[in-house]
């Protein structure tokens, strides 16, 4: 069954409740004070369902809302997730000041379809209400509610005479109403709070977008703890979960009627972060002063408000009647996506100047030149895959985690996935999305990297991937190592153990490192087991010791010399020739002590000890006490 939600507008006692009860039978005026007073103080709710046009049944829910001027903050947290506007002009009076700002008020909300209702036709004559009807059409002349596109209904609440044209209408409007998204992430603003006996917290509101079902967990924003849904209630009966577009009521469990007040938001755990900076498109309604940068407003979205300071992006000020890019820093946050809608009240006196639309929750707190950030916005500004590209591609070489992805388009990882899937220039690395030239540059930067190390370092054969990882601290974990791989895959560079060098760059010697390589490899050949000094040895290079070093570092890697304790170092022909010699004693004794062992290599007892501690590693033998069993 289709869901709508059709709210009410229009100036104080012009019978917005009158109407909806006429539909509805229910008396959207809860309070004793509205019954008393005979006037909508907040927002009430009722609902009704129709036969579809098709046949099928159309659940609509309404949200009646106070016409008082002093009440439009209330008229505010109804308005926000409406999909249809019944806009009520009373024919005895006409057109009247809050008729105009709750209009303007669903314009800048981007409502986009509603019925234009000329209720208390009983109280006038035929003509008085065809003069009223000719300038109710003026006053809606290309807006959304542009009389040859949208219904004007004339009708008596009081005698019911219209009410079955009206009928009509909200079935046709409603039908054409597009169906909001019940399988993205739900949204619920919260619009009342409350405790039922036996019951325990309850909360209502619009459900914006999603599905909630018992059982789910859900979050509190802005912040709050997790709750359980208890239960589940749509239009005043149980169900097991309640769908985008439906007027919702949840009772929760795991936080007490104290920790919740409308304006806070419920959504899935561990998704969301509210935001306290949001990048906006604003626009000023012509009969407001000019919107001075750095200006203190009221902000309204949903059911919440707070204070906000508007930071122009590169203007001084808006003019009346013009759309300006801003950044609004909020003092207390809210959780908002691209896409949603806002309010904006002057400070003081409070009236209702403009209103807008959210491109970026997440702005940094700097303020990017007008000249190199207006570009962005507007790719933001559509809200499809040019606008994700935008943000991944603005992520640059960090990438844009689908994590952040989420969280900053309030898309699911399968709305992310299928628009990545269809732009080539994008690529997903593990949980990353990266622009694929991007990955060339990181890639182009790794290889000049590696060509400089080369360079630097001829004598060694690589550099550490830690130490190359270090040269690019933007670049994620899991991108690095994909850029390598790629590197790889693509023949451009190649990995020794942790090191990583480029493809056929080998050690390259000069002559004479060449020629010390060789007195150093000689030297340790031919003193067998009683290796040199290695001081002495470097002494008769021709290279400076940094050189000397580096070369024994590469006998070392490339094992022609083995490092049997910190200062001890062998030719390997030498420790070959110690097994081949330790075998030859194992067909005479099992057993080896360090006298035996000096005798059978004439070495001193300063080099045994390295050594057969070194056999003992190498298991050629096994120490038992104080002697070595040869295995
Ligand atoms: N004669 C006549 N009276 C009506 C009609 N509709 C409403 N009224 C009366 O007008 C008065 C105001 O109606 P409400 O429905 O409370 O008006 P409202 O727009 O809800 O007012 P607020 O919520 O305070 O903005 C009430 O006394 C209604 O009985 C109608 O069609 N004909
Ligand atoms: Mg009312």
């Amino acid at each position: 069954m289709k869901s709508v939600i059709v709210g009410t507008a229009g100036h104080i006692d012009h019978g917005k409740t009158a109407l909806v009860k006429a539909l509805t039978g229910i008396d959207a005026d809860r309070l004793e004070e509205e019954k008393r007073r005979g006037i909508t103080i907040d927002i009430g709710f009722a609902h009704l369902e129709l036969p579809g046009p098709g046949g099928e049944n159309l659940r609509l829910g309404f949200v009646d809302v106070p016409g008082h001027e002093r009440f439009v903050r209330n008229m505010l947290a109804g308005v926000g997730g409406i999909d249809l506007v019944l806009l009520v002009i009373a024919a005895d009076e006409s057109i009247k000041p809050q008729t105009r700002e709750h209009f303007d008020i669903c314009r800048l909300l981007a409502v986009r379809r509603g019925i234009t209702v000329l209720t208390k036709a009983d109280l006038v004559d035929p003509e008085t209400l065809e003069v009223v009807r000719l300038e109710v059409e003026d006053f809606l002349r290309d807006s959304f509610l542009e009389p040859s596109q949208a219904p004007i209904v004339s009708l008596s609440s009081l005698t019911g005479a219209g009410i079955e044209d009206l009928k009509r209408a909200l079935i046709k409007v409603a039908a054409e109403a597009p169906v909001r998204d019940s399988k993205t992430f739900a949204r619920l603003p919260i619009d009342r709070v409350f405790t039922m006996k036996g019951f325990g917290t309850v909360v209502t509101g619009t459900l914006i977008s999603g599905t909630v079902r018992k059982e789910d967990e859900l979050e509190v924003f802005p912040r709050g703890p997790r709750v359980r849904v208890r239960s589940v209630e749509v239009h005043g009966k149980g169900t097991d979960q309640a769908g985008a577009g439906q007027r919702t009521a949840l009772n929760l469990g795991g936080v007490t009627r104290e920790q919740l007040v409308r304006g806070m938001t419920l959504a899935p755990p561990g998704v969301f972060r509210a935001t306290s900076r949001l990048d906006v498109e604003l626009t000023l309604l012509s009969s407001a002063k000019p919107l001075k940068d750095r200006a203190r407003v009221h902000f309204h979205s949903y059911t919440s408000e707070t204070i906000a300071t508007v930071i122009l992006h590169g203007e001084k000020q808006v003019a009346p009647g013009e759309t300006a890019f801003a950044q609004l820093r909020l003092v207390h946050p809210i959780l908002l996506v691209p896409g949603d809608h806002f309010i904006l009240r002057q400070f003081s006196p409070v009236i209702t100047i403009g209103g807008g639309i959210v491109l970026e929750n997440s702005p940094s707190r700097k303020i990017p030149s007008r000249s190199e950030y207006l570009p962005f916005l507007k790719q933001i500004r559509t809200f499809g895959a040019e606008a994700l590209g935008a943000r991944v591609a603005a992520a640059g070489r960090a990438g844009l985690s689908l994590t952040e992805g989420i969280r900053r388009t309030g898309w699911t990882r399968q709305q992310l996935a299928s628009t990545v899937a269809n732009i080539r220039e994008i690529a997903t690395v593990d949980d990353c999305l990266i622009f694929r030239v991007a990955l060339d540059g990181i890639e182009q930067q790794l290889c000049s990297t590696l060509d400089a190390f080369h360079n630097q370092n001829p004598l060694v054969a690589g550099m550490s991937k830690e130490e190359l990882r270090g040269h690019f601290p933007e670049v994620s974990h899991q991108v690095f190592s994909r850029v390598v791989e790629r590197a790889v895959e693509g023949g451009k560079v190649e990995l020794a153990g942790d090191l990583v060098r480029l493809r056929g760059r080998t050690v390259v010697m000069k002559d004479e490192e060449s020629e010390s390589k060789k007195i150093l490899e000689a030297a340790f050949q031919t003193a067998g087991l009683k290796v040199p000094a290695m001081k002495e040895v470097l002494a008769g290079l021709k290279v400076d010791k940094g050189r000397a070093q580096k070369i024994v570092t590469l006998l070392l890697r490339d094992k022609v010399l083995v490092k049997v304790s910190e200062d001890l170092l062998f030719h390997r022909d030498a420790l070959d020739d110690l097994r081949r010699l330790m075998a030859r004693e194992k067909a005479q004794s099992a057993k080896i002590n360090v006298a035996r062992f000096k005798d059978l290599t004439g070495v001193t007892r300063k080099y045994a000890i390295p050594l057969l501690e070194y056999l003992d590693r190498e298991r050629v033998t096994r120490r038992v006490g104080d002697e070595r069993v040869i295995l």
